[in-house]
């Protein structure tokens, strides 16, 4: 009997002692000296994260940040404030050789990281954030965030032990472009709705916010010259509910603060077709002359601007003049889909001439790649929002030297419901799951198209049935990280299984903000309610 119970015992601190010292070593290519593997925690996955021997880098009430990037630090600091409750103290100097620091420095990062990434290294003396513009530190503390506990993200003073494991991430963009559309023409969202989804989308290291800002539903930027555009075309939304516009300090003060989150606006005019509101507001704009009554349904196809008409240029030009003198970013977008309700050869005039306005108040031209029905200007830019990867006019363009963005609604449409029992959403390119959204390579989207032709991907989000930021985040989450990974992370890093997990580490976050994400069948969520 005792016999046996020396052995149970024996065999019971053997199996303790293996799963302590053994199975961590096993688990782990880089498990030499004690160190653990990289948590799959990180989204998008960096191209390269390893685990390094030694203790993690713990914050306390003595931790400062040290920075040369004042906006970055401020922007870390309030979050780091507001949940460990520390003091957290920033210093504008990097002085890398001090202890209980979080350094973010412009100095010393490797070249190849560009101006959007950044080395990350993390020991038990602090981190280190270095990078070779402010967007690249501002991607590191992203990354940052990430590897510290969920409650991180709350905005009052948890209890948890703040810590960051040892570990080196070098980590770049695959594309230059990753952006996220939301249209505000269907459904009007506030000035405070809009900050929301900044932060959120920042946080998975988007860098441009396409703004569907006309449609037949509503026009909501406010044009000097042209006031009834947004008095009577922005006073109503689909359903004929009352709706809004941004005045032009509301859309600066967007524009500022995608800006202080590195995410640059793009503002979008969507013609000739989709402008009802227009139509409807300047009854010159119609060929009969006669004013549209407003509309508060989800057709489309059915609207055109008069083509054949000079005013038709002086008010596109007026509205691109303003907006190009509002928006610091490169693109403007003129739309282009659908234009049903205009002949071929009138579209193509108008586009040709569109292009020309834009450029001529210094911008870069953007459109559906509708557009690439109509000759294209060497530096236009045509987003992909079809389903074919064999669409003939696009390939011809991208051959040509268009740059492409790729939105295929059936990957990366986020109005597209999850499965059929979703209740936000429309089906007309199918339904799209996470492992959907995520399994697609942008790089060989478009079939014989050269990968250099690709700029980017963009996550889209029409509104028809969108209606309040829990909305937004119910369609968004989890299927906008896909997105985002795609578009960050080398294609060789790609792994459903792996990222599904990945996915999983954000929930908890998630929730500590309150964002209303859609619990996924595909993900193990932690925390399942
Ligand atoms: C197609 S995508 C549209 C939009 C709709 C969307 C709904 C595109 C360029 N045009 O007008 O809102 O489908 O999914």
């Amino acid at each position: 009997m005792r016999r046996n119970r020396w052995v149970l015992s024996a065999v019971a601190v053997l199996v303790v002692v293996i799963g302590l010292v053994v199975w961590p070593m096993l688990g782990d290519g880089e498990g030499r000296g004690g160190a653990t593997q990289f948590p799959n925690v990180v989204v998008p996955v960096p191209v390269s994260a390893v685990a390094s021997a030694g203790p993690p880098f713990v914050i306390d009430r003595d931790t400062a940040i040290l920075s040369d990037t004042p906006d970055v630090s401020d922007y870390l600091a309030k979050i780091l404030r507001g949940s460990t409750g520390f003091a957290i103290p920033t210093t504008h100097a990097a002085t890398t050789n001090t202890a209980n620091a979080i350094v973010l420095t412009l100095r010393g990062a490797p070249a190849n990281v560009g101006t959007e990434g950044y080395q990350l290294t993390a020991g038990g003396r602090g981190v280190t954030i270095r990078a070779n513009a402010p967007a690249g530190l501002f991607a590191g503390v992203q990354t940052l965030l990430q590897l510290l506990p969920p409650a991180v993200m709350s905005g009052t003073a948890q209890r948890a032990t703040w810590s960051v494991p040892a570990s080196v991430v070098t980590d770049y963009p695959r594309y230059s472009y990753r952006g996220a559309m939301l249209d505000v023409a269907r459904h009007f969202f506030a000035v405070d709705e809009i900050k929301r989804y900044i932060d959120q989308i920042a946080l998975y290291k988007i860098n441009y916010l396409h703004l569907h800002l006309s449609d037949d539903q509503g026009w909501r930027i406010a044009i000097d010259g042209w006031p009834n555009l947004t008095l009577h075309g922005g006073s109503t939304q689909v359903d004929g509910t009352p709706a809004g516009y941004y005045t032009q300090d509301d859309y600066r003060a967007i524009v500022a603060y995608a800006a202080s989150r590195f995410i640059t606006v793009i503002p979008e005019i969507d013609m000739p077709g989709h402008t009802n509101a227009a139509l409807s507001s300047y009854a010159e704009l119609n060929c009969d002359g006669k004013a549209p009554d407003l509309y508060t349904g989800v057709q489309v196809g059915f609207s055109s601007l008069c083509v054949g008409k000079d005013i038709t240029y002086t008010f596109i030009d007026d509205v691109i003049g303003e907006l190009a003198a509002l928006t610091p970013g490169p693109y403007i977008h003129i739309g282009g889909d659908e234009s049903h309700a205009t002949k071929p050869d009138d579209y193509a005039t108008f586009i040709e001439r569109a292009q020309k306005v834009v450029l001529a108040h210094g911008k870069t031209p953007m459109g559906w790649h509708d557009i690439t029905d109509a000759a294209l200007e060497p530096s236009t830019v045509a987003e992909f929002w079809g389903t074919d990867p064999k669409n003939a006019p696009t390939i011809a363009a991208a051959k040509a030297g268009t740059k492409i963005v790729l939105s295929p609604a059936d990957y990366a449409y986020l109005d597209m419901k999850y499965d059929d029992s979703t209740l936000l959403g429309q089906t007309w390119a199918g339904t799209v799951n996470l492992n959907t959204a995520y399994n697609w390579d942008p790089g060989t989207y478009l079939s014989g198209v050269d990968p250099s032709a690709v700029l980017g991907v963009e996550a889209c989000l029409w509104t028809e049935t969108i209606r309040s930021s829990g909305d937004i985040e119910f369609m968004a989450f989890p299927r906008l990280p896909a997105i985002a990974e795609l578009g960050w992370s080398p294609r060789a890093t790609h792994d459903i299984s792996a990222f599904d997990a990945r996915i999983a580490a954000q929930g908890p976050r998630w929730k500590i903000m309150g964002v209303n994400f859609y619990q996924t069948p595909e993900v193990a969520w932690p925390d399942r309610s």
